[in-house]
């Protein structure tokens, strides 16, 4: 059986979109069968819609990408994917734009997708399509026959239904889901949110966590996305991430470092979690000047307006919290845009004493594992993490807290800072453990076990 992977963008062998891990493990999955096929967005945007689609194979791996036209790119991506679809399914009703040309748009890119991969399918090709963009993709190839297995992973949540069919049109996605033989969830909680939104509006019944729509099956499930622990904790330790650790930990002396690292994204809570530092440093003056907050956010989407309203309130209270709380050798809160490699990030991670991940609401959130897999075992940091982030259900022994209540998530900060390093121990070794038994190799195995067993 081919392998058929699908996602907005390609991330090709050579590009830097690699540095990521899901890249690596999607690429992996290709490779593991004879063969396999990579088919998206290049990345490029084009004046007219155009259909040559350009392959290149490296090994037993072909990728295939298209442009997008300027209209597409603003109506599919721009608008319907990121002003739309993205909030509402982080439950942020209130963000959501809905624009029915944009829609137009998105329906159109799929259905271009779908003509252009079903000419390229064979009859016994597997089809794992990735994220929110591609939503439409199943229905639209079902319509031009193709009648292979096909399934989908949703990286994000899913909100209740309540909150889903507020969407103009929501039905019409409902169907899409519908073509697919497999979807796959983050959680639990995005598992049961989906298939009751999906009951209800299909008016169909369950049957043990599956769908019956026409005469098929739909099965959902969660598959929690994980990691290479030790893959990650190696880069922490090799040459790049060592001497980002070693300078670091001479920079810092004795005083703690506190990081976060985001997309620039109000998803991720990064303005509640300045606060909350803030509120360190108001509810326990002894802290000051024994730790440091370091914020690494690379921006994003800075054509929405709501990213660039919400970048510039972050940057005026780091600025705020500075000329307050700083002293003329000690600067509290550092903020910086740009993209770090990933051996500095796992060099970063290591030198601090407390990872502080606070989404408002996040499908699972990589950054809360990698912080824990690049600790040192004997004398590791402390994972303060948002219960509204995927990874807090697989990762109890981290500090769970509400990121909506600021002081509170400052208390834990000041519990992180002064915990005992036998309890920090016994932690680590939980949630390291805890990572190797839900790792990425493993999320992406049981998922395709999974698509590959459905119509048995
Ligand atoms: C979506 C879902 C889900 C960040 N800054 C830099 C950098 N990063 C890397 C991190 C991490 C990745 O980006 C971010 O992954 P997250 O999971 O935290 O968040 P999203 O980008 O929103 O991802 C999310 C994920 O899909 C997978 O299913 O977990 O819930 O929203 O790997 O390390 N990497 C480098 N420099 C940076 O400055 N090299």
């Amino acid at each position: 059986m081919r392998l058929v992977v699908v996602s907005n963008r390609v991330a090709l062998p050579d590009s830097s979109d690699r540095a990521g891990g899901l890249a690596v493990a999607l690429d992996e999955a290709l490779r593991e069968g004879s063969e396999g096929l990579w088919f998206g967005w290049n990345g490029e945007t084009s004046r007219r819609p155009s259909d040559s689609v350009h392959e290149q194979r490296h090994g037993k791996v072909s990728f295939a990408t298209v442009a997008l036209s300027r209209e597409e790119f603003a109506g599919y991506y721009e608008s319907y994917a990121n002003r739309c679809l993205w909030p509402l399914l982080h439950f942020r009703v209130d963000l959501t734009a809905y624009d029915e040309e944009a829609e137009h748009q998105y329906r159109a890119v799929n259905e271009r997708f779908a003509r252009l991969l079903a000419a390229r399918l064979r009859p016994d090709d597997v089809i794992w399509v990735q994220d929110y963009h591609l939503i439409p993709l199943a229905g639209a190839l079902r319509r031009l026959g193709v009648s292979q297995r096909i399934g989908f992973f949703l990286h994000i949540p899913f909100p209740p239904a309540a909150l889903f069919e507020t969407l103009p049109g929501h039905e019409r996605l409902a169907e899409d889901f519908a073509a697919y033989d497999l979807i796959g969830t983050q959680t639990e909680a995005d598992a049961a949110h989906l298939r009751d939104y999906l009951a209800k509006t299909l008016a169909v019944p369950l049957e043990g966590g599956s769908l019956l729509h026409r005469g098929r099956e739909v099965r959902l499930d969660a598959f929690p996305i994980g990691i290479d622990p030790a893959g990650f904790r190696a880069l922490a330790t090799a040459e790049e991430g060592e001497s980002e650790f070693l300078r670091l930990r001479a920079n810092l002396r004795d005083r703690a470092l506190v990081v976060g690292v985001d997309r620039l994204d109000y998803t991720k809570g990064l303005v509640r979690r300045m606060r909350a530092f803030e509120s360190l440093l108001a509810q326990f003056p002894e802290a000051r000047r024994q730790v440091e907050y370091l914020q690494v956010a690379p921006l994003s989407r800075e054509q929405v307006e709501d990213y660039r309203r919400f970048r510039l309130e972050l940057e005026q209270l780091t600025v705020k919290i500075n000329a307050q709380y700083g002293e003329t050798d000690w600067t509290p809160v550092h903020y910086i845009n740009r993209i770090l490699s990933r051996a500095t990030l796992a060099g970063l991670y290591r030198a601090a004493s407390i990872g502080l991940v606070t989404p408002i609401r996040d499908g699972m959130n990589l950054v809360a594992k990698e912080y824990v897999a690049a600790q040192d075992a004997d004398d590791p940091g402390v994972l303060v993490l948002s219960r509204f982030a995927g990874a807090s259900a697989q990762m109890p022994e981290a500090l769970l807290v509400n990121p909506y209540d600021v002081a509170s998530v400052g208390r834990a900060l000041e519990q992180a800072r002064q915990m005992p390093r036998a309890e920090r121990r016994a932690r680590h070794a939980a949630l390291y453990a805890g990572l190797c038994r839900q790792d990425l190799r493993g999320w992406r195995q049981s998922y395709l076990d999974s698509l590959r067993g459905t119509r048995a």
